[in-house]
């Protein structure tokens, strides 16, 4: 079976909230999946997954989490052109960077050679019923693209 890996930087629980959907939307699916905290993971781990999602936050006027750091500069180091990637996340259409840390990942993984499989999900603040809609659509185009 598939194995999709999600990994989320959350500090109030937004994203959190938000990674969860997208697992119970992949497990709908019949996919694997493995969900961890973005400092209990190496970005390496993605080398072992088949679809790898980054779901995080914008802090500080668009600057990444600083837990989440570690794995953005790791993550581009990867080789991951065999692999599907989506990145989705929240944050306050309060700031005018609005998301930017999912816009980072966006380019990060694309560095790696993975795939884009599906549009970036950006949620402001936490996910309501269209976001959650969003989110389920986001996990079926990226199980689309898996070769079947
Ligand atoms: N959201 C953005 O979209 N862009 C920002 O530049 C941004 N800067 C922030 C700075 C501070 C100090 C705080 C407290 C929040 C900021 N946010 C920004 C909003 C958070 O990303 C948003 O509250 C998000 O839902 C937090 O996710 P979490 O609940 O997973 O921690």
């Amino acid at each position: 079976m598939a194995l999709a890996k999600i990994v989320y930087a959350s500090m109030t629980g937004n994203t959190e909230e938000i990674a969860d959907i997208v697992a119970e939307a992949f497990e709908n699916l019949d996919i694997d999946v493995e969900i961890n905290e973005c400092t209990q993971v190496d970005a390496n781990e993605f080398e072992e997954a088949d679809i790898c999602v980054i779901a995080t936050y914008t802090y500080d006027d668009g600057d990444l989490p600083a837990e989440i750091v570690d794995l953005y500069e790791e993550l581009q180091e990867l080789n991951l052109s065999e692999k599907i990637y989506g990145v989705c996340g929240s944050g306050d259409t309060f700031y005018d960077e609005f998301c930017k840390s999912v816009d980072d990942f966006d380019a990060a993984f694309a560095k790696t050679g993975a795939i884009k499989g599906a549009e970036s999900v950006k949620v402001d603040l936490n996910a309501e019923e269209e976001d959650i809609e969003k989110l389920e659509i986001f996990a079926k185009e990226l199980v689309s693209k898996l070769e079947k």
